[in-house]
């Protein structure tokens, strides 16, 4: 089965190819990113790899796929129209309706114009003597642009570890992120998933809901929490509209990039058992990451976040029947919260069903694929089909995928040969005018994207508006100022425990590439306090070049 599906969508290829600024991806921040350069009346060209727009929510088509921010939070906010006027279904949203929303975006605002579709950018170059980059796609396009903006979503690489002999497979194969948009018949048939992170862990309840026999081939297990997702109540949803843009507010300033009702004021381990099991309780049954909210301490001290980690074992020995089982699925060799935390729909639940049987492949890893089916060290098991929910070169492949090189011809990939290198997660030294929407050392994958992605943008605009009004034809950070940056993001993670995990966070899922903290963990609302200073500052940290 082919990684990267043939896109039949033929976009008219570009009648002029030089712009102000050309954007890669057009899920919610390429689209975002559009609409704001438009108002300042920049000429934009928006690449994108699929035939549709939604990024994230157009390619992870996979059985039970959804977002565990709040519907109502997890959109964008720019026009306070399309907030009153559009209504989210569920709670926490399914893939198709985030899809949906995408296109509603793309037709309200007349996006589609201006994006090229089925093209995937394959070289992406900054000439010194032009101060202008060069980008060139796979369907031949060369276009050039003064400013180069990656909307490329932090999860969007693929991540297919290289099992051996997996074209000898007989059977149908699919990564989570590339299942066809026709669904895949799994009735009768015997499945293997194989991952159980969020993807996994979203993929194996659904299909095990199915009239199939399903295998799930795990690794590590990852702590879920229940979602308690629900249809959206008519009365929340309007109340919630009345004082949209007080939430909106709220969610800004915050750590997580998503309004918090209550923050926690005390220590795990400053109340005694029973009020803290009480408290984890009731966070258990509010759903969500309320858990991750109990106490002050869960991501600074090992001892507090031990008793989170044991309340949640604790649920799945009592929710899975059978004990083995259950303690194959309780996580003990890594804090809580130190992985991406998982939300699920009744994931545990899951393994109590007859059809559903968990297969153990840290005690016995998988050794090879077979043409029936995947081959670990205890035996074979004969599939049908086999689910890939194996994860993403996160953070920084989007980005190395593209072959970006600045001045002096140095790739990205080679000045970030030991870790990502970013003022802000937006700019990196030696890449002028190129700015990266939710970049490492931005807070990205760990707050709410789209707050994260309305910050960015909008400071992004900010800036190229500035450059234009005095006249300045390019923007680079110092190294100092990077330097600097690149220092603090790794201080702050090192403040927490989640360093202590073997995360994609770190990079730890890919093999051989740099163990450094990805995402800067000093929250949403400071960074952009820094981000909003820098700029008042007259771009502190940056050089800026006359025209
Ligand atoms: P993740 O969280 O990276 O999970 C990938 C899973 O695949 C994880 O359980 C891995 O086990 C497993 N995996 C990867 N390679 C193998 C091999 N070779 N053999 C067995 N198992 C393997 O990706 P997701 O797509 O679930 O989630 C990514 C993010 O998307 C998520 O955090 C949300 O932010 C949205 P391992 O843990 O490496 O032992």
């Amino acid at each position: 089965m082919p990684l990267e599906q043939e896109e039949a969508v033929e976009s008219p290829i570009t009648d002029h190819a030089e712009y102000d600024a050309v954007v890669v991806g057009a899920g919610f921040a390429g689209m975002y990113q559009l609409y704001r350069l438009r108002e300042l009346g920049l000429s934009v060209r928006v690449l994108e790899t699929g035939d549709g727009v939604g990024g994230t929510w157009y390619w992870n088509r996979y059985p039970g796929a959804r977002v565990d921010s709040p519907s109502m939070q997890y959109s964008l906010s720019f026009s306070s129209e399309m907030e009153q006027e559009w209504g989210w279904p569920e709670d926490y949203s399914p893939q198709n309706d985030l899809e949906r929303y995408a296109n509603h975006v793309a037709d309200r605002f007349n996006l589609r114009d201006d994006i090229q579709f089925g093209t995937r950018v394959t070289n992406a170059s900054y000439d010194e003597n032009t101060k202008k980059w060069t980008i060139e796609t796979d369907r031949g396009d060369s276009l050039t642009a003064q400013y180069f903006i990656t909307a490329v979503g932090c999860l969007s690489a693929t991540n297919m570890p290289n099992f051996k002999n997996l074209e000898s497979f007989q059977g149908e194969w699919y990564h989570t992120s590339r299942y066809p948009k026709e669904g895949v018949e799994l009735k009768g048939k015997r499945v293997g998933i194989v991952g159980t992170g969020s993807t996994g862990i979203q993929a194996i309840t659904a299909v095990g809901k199915e009239d199939c026999e399903l295998f799930v081939f795990q690794r590590t297990p990852n702590y879920s929490l229940p979602s308690n997702n629900k249809p959206m109540d008519p009365e929340f949803e309007k109340e919630w509209k009345t004082r949209y843009a007080e939430h909106r507010e709220a969610a800004r300033v915050s750590q997580g990039g998503a309004e918090i009702i209550a923050y926690p004021s005390v220590s795990a381990l400053a109340v005694s058992d029973e009020e803290r099991a009480a408290t984890y309780e009731k966070a258990w049954n509010q759903g969500a990451f309320t858990l991750a909210q109990s106490f002050t301490d869960l991501m600074t001290n090992e001892d507090a976040n031990f008793t989170a980690a044991e309340f949640v074992r604790n649920k799945i020995r009592q929710t899975v029947k059978d004990p083995e089982t259950a303690e194959l699925l309780a996580p003990k060799d890594y804090p809580i919260f130190t992985k991406r935390i998982c939300m699920d729909t009744g994931y545990y639940e899951t393994f109590n069903r007859p059809n559903v049987h968990l297969v153990d492949v840290k005690a016995n890893p998988i050794e090879e694929i077979t043409p029936k089916g995947i081959k670990t060290s205890a035996g074979e098991f004969e599939l049908d089909l086999i689910i890939f929910a194996t994860g993403f070169d996160a953070m920084t492949g989007p980005l190395f995928r593209m072959n970006i090189a600045g001045k002096d011809g140095l790739t990205l990939k080679k000045k970030w040969e030991d870790g990502p290198k970013t003022y802000l997660g937006i700019s990196s030294v030696g890449f002028p005018n190129m700015f990266m929407i939710t970049g490492p050392g931005s807070p990205s994958v760990l707050s709410n994207m789209t707050t994260s992605i309305e910050q960015h943008v909008d400071w992004i605009t900010d800036t190229i508006k500035y450059l234009k009004e005095n006249e300045l034809a390019d923007i680079e950070p110092t190294a100092a100022a990077e330097d600097a940056w690149v220092e603090h993001v790794n201080e702050v993670a090192n403040k927490t425990l989640y360093p202590k995990a073997n995360s994609w966070y770190i990079g730890a899922n890919i093999p051989g590439k740099p163990r450094v903290f990805m995402p800067y963990v000093g929250g949403v609302g400071n960074y952009r306090q820094k981000c909003d200073e820098v700029a008042a500052k007259g771009y502190e940290g940056f050089e800026l070049t006359p025209a």
